[in-house]
């Protein structure tokens, strides 16, 4: 074949395939569910913008404090300022103080925090983080800090400063649907589990949840929970969570095409991450409210598949992307602003 007869070959072909592709599309030949997806799956921001700086800045005001281990000084001091901003952003706020016993002995001092927008409403959706850090950084790489505390800008922090951002926005936009309201819950004393240089494990995790799901009001049924666990850190992405599937699946769709409507799909790819232990269990499994985790999961990190900095002395402020605060942030408002 002379080249010539190559190149007019090879054009007959490409203008073959194209012709195909468009008499395929025209054939209509995607089925209903994936016409369903796909309409779900639209850009079609709504509701207010979710101002990343200030998700940012919540997590510095709480890194400020210190390490909020629990029984310190940081601790109580952090709790009574997350209790002003939910206030000042007019949540009607309330403390449930309990003395749990971590899988050492210690008797811990847990305050979950708990703030309701637009208290009146019926239909309401339950958001929830923790906010205490870890005592221990033992997955540091350097052994030498093991049993120093972590300062926890994304873990702890980061979660509480996207829902403080969100309640602030609820107050300033004031058109979320009247019908809906939101509960914000902080839980305490999730990052109390045992250390790994500790041989034992079991229940230990997720003590402030666990209290809270075992306490909740008769007759308080929000329609489903969101779970914000680490979701500040760079390079973070949110994969569809194993528990999360199996107890509430409907929300993890729900959630995740929340995230393509608002532009942010890429950070919430369509693929499956790990089973985790997490605050959402006890939510899921005693308090019986379909609560999915929007949990950062980094399938080709080495250090831990929670990112290079989980219980590590470097979870700091110097480590967080407020692109992935605002990412998580405008998923929330689009699912929110969504419910009818
Ligand atoms: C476990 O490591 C068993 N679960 C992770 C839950 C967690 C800890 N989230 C933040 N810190
Ligand atoms: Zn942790």
């Amino acid at each position: 074949m002379t080249k010539k007869m190559k190149i007019i070959l090879g054009l007959v072909v490409a203008a073959g395939v194209v012709a195909g592709a468009i008499s395929y599309k025209n054939a209509n030949t995607t089925s209903p569910e994936i016409q369903e997806v796909e309409e779900a799956e639209k850009l079609n921001p709504v509701g207010p913008a979710f101002n990343a700086d200030s998700a940012l800045a919540y997590c510095a005001a709480q890194c400020d404090f210190g390490p909020r281990v629990m029984n310190s000084e940081a601790h109580d001091k952090c709790g009574e300022w997350i209790v002003s901003k939910f206030k000042q952003f007019g949540c009607e706020v309330e403390t449930q103080k309990a003395d749990l016993k971590g899988y050492d002995g210690t008797i811990l001092k847990n305050t979950n925090i708990i703030a309701h927008y637009n208290p009146k409403a019926e239909n309401r959706i339950l958001l929830c983080a923790h906010w205490d850090s870890r005592p221990w950084a033992d997955n540091d790489p350097d052994s030498t800090n093991w049993r120093k505390p972590v300062m926890g800008a994304n873990d702890g922090a980061s979660g509480v400063a996207v829902m403080l951002e969100i309640a602030r926005q609820l107050q300033a936009d004031k058109k979320l649907n009247p019908n809906i309201g939101v509960d914000f819950v902080c839980f305490d004393t999730e990052d109390w589990g045992t250390p790994q240089y500790v041989q034992d494990d079991g229940d230990t995790w997720a003590l402030g949840a666990q209290y809270w799901s075992e306490n909740k009001p008769e007759g308080y049924n929000p329609r489903f929970g969101i779970l914000l666990d680490m979701v500040g850190g760079q390079g973070a992405k949110f994969y569809r969570e194993g528990m999360s599937m199996q107890y509430a699946g409907g929300i993890v769709k729900k959630v995740w095409a929340a995230a393509r409507q608002a532009g942010f799909g890429s950070y919430f790819p369509k693929s499956d991450g790990g089973m985790i232990t997490d605050d959402h269990i006890p939510v899921n499994e005693k308090a019986k409210i379909p609560t999915v985790d929007v949990i950062a999961y980094y399938p080709d990190c080495q250090q831990s598949s929670f990112g290079p900095t989980w219980h590590t002395v470097s979870d700091d402020m110097a480590h967080l992307d407020k692109n992935v605060l605002k990412a998580v942030g405008q998923t929330v408002i689009q699912v929110l602003y969504t419910e009818e």
